[in-house]
């Protein structure tokens, strides 16, 4: 669908939020063949200007035409938003790679990890979607210990940063601390209660069956992305106080037994992973350490004392970059390749 070119056209729908700026940062330093970029967000953006290799870039509004001549399109403007514009880039014969939680599910569209299924990649029809930040970060670590020792069982509970919810939400955990320190009143927007000094079992609108939507997120979209359903799935989503970087705690059970330096060989020849675990050297990873980076980190890996075949991982990665940006962009790097 996608003809070869030298560089391409290229559009960021949602440029102005905290993961499309990220987005064109990111193509920007991994130096993604473009032509000519696109920035495109809402009427309260029109005007605004986004950097560029050191150019400002006209913030524009979409508009039905505005796809015409545009190779591919990142979108992070939301799920709504997704919903009615990534059928008409289609249309416009614009491949999109879409950062929503809304045609993830769709069977007629791939969610891919390219560390994992880059292959799905190959039969888009059009749209491409990039998984939920949790979910992608996991899958990472999960795919070559299922390769080697098949994952019958995963119980995951998840640290996560306010960014995945955008700069108000940031701005929001600031000024809650600051207003705390001054001994003011604090303000609740974003989130149902204070953020700052506290921690949030709740991400995303609550379901019928009790979980939330980002809970089931986790468990639908990882057999999507493993392409096995056999594997079982279940989730608690936990909002921190931190900036960026989200965390996870994570328990395995597998078809055959591996030990923990097992599990470490293995993923040490991962790609994407990097293995940070020397317990007693106070080695493992954090967010604000991992924040800004590229690698899924891995540590505290232990043998689960209490089964025949488990091991407790624990993972953290930099929800704006691999749980976004980045790993949309490694889907157009492909896709061009
Ligand atoms: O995740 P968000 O924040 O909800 O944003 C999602 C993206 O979808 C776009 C939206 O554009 C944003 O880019 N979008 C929404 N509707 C759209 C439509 N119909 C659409 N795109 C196309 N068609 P936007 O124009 O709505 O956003 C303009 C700014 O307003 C902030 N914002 C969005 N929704 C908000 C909101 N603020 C309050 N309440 C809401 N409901 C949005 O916030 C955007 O900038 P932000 O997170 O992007 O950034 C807030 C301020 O911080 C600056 N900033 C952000 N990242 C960085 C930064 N500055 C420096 N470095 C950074 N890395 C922004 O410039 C802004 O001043
Ligand atoms: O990608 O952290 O579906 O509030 C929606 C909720 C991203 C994270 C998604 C959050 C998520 C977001």
């Amino acid at each position: 669908m996608l003809k070869k070119k030298e560089k391409y056209i290229v559009a960021v729908v949602g440029a102005t939020g905290a993961v499309g700026r990220e987005m064109v940062q990111t193509l920007e330093e991994r130096e993604f063949p473009i032509e000519k970029l696109r920035v495109f967000a809402s009427e309260r953006s029109e005007g605004k200007k986004i950097e560029y290799k050191d150019k400002d870039i006209p913030v524009e509004v979409l508009k039905d035409d505005s796809f015409e001549g545009i190779d591919i399109a990142l979108f992070s403007a939301g799920a709504e938003r997704s919903k009615i514009w990534a059928p008409v880039a289609v249309k416009s014969g614009c491949v999109v790679i879409d950062n929503s939680s809304q045609w993830r599910m769709d069977p007629d569209v791939p969610l891919v990890v390219p560390e994992v299924n880059p292959d799905d990649i190959k039969w888009h029809k059009g749209i491409i979607a990039n998984p939920n930040c949790s979910t992608i970060q996991m899958v990472v670590v999960l795919k070559p210990i299922h390769d080697v020792a098949k994952i019958r069982r995963v119980v995951v509970t998840t640290f996560q940063s306010v960014s995945g919810t955008g700069q108000k939400a940031m701005d929001e955990l600031l000024q809650q601390t600051t207003d705390i320190l001054n001994f003011k009143n604090v303000k609740c927007n974003v989130y149902p209660y204070q953020i700052a000094f506290n921690v949030l079992p709740h991400i995303d609108k609550f379901l019928e069956n009790g979980y939330t939507k980002e809970e089931m997120k986790m468990v639908n979209e990882t057999k999507k992305i493993m392409g096995d359903n056999s594997i079982r799935v279940t989730a608690t989503t936990v909002r921190v106080p931190v900036f960026r970087g989200h965390s996870e705690s994570v328990n395995i059970e597998t078809e055959r037994k591996l030990t923990a330096n097992e599990v470490r060989a293995i993923l040490s020849g991962a790609p994407g992973i990097i293995v940070f675990d020397v317990p007693h050297k106070n080695v493992y990873p954090i967010p604000i350490n991992v924040a800004g980076r590229d690698e899924t980190y891995v540590g505290r890996i232990r043998e689960d004392e209490s089964i025949e075949n488990g091991i407790n991982m624990w993972i953290v990665a930099d929800n704006l970059r691999k749980g976004a940006a980045l790993n949309a962009v490694q889907i157009a790097e492909r896709l061009i390749s």
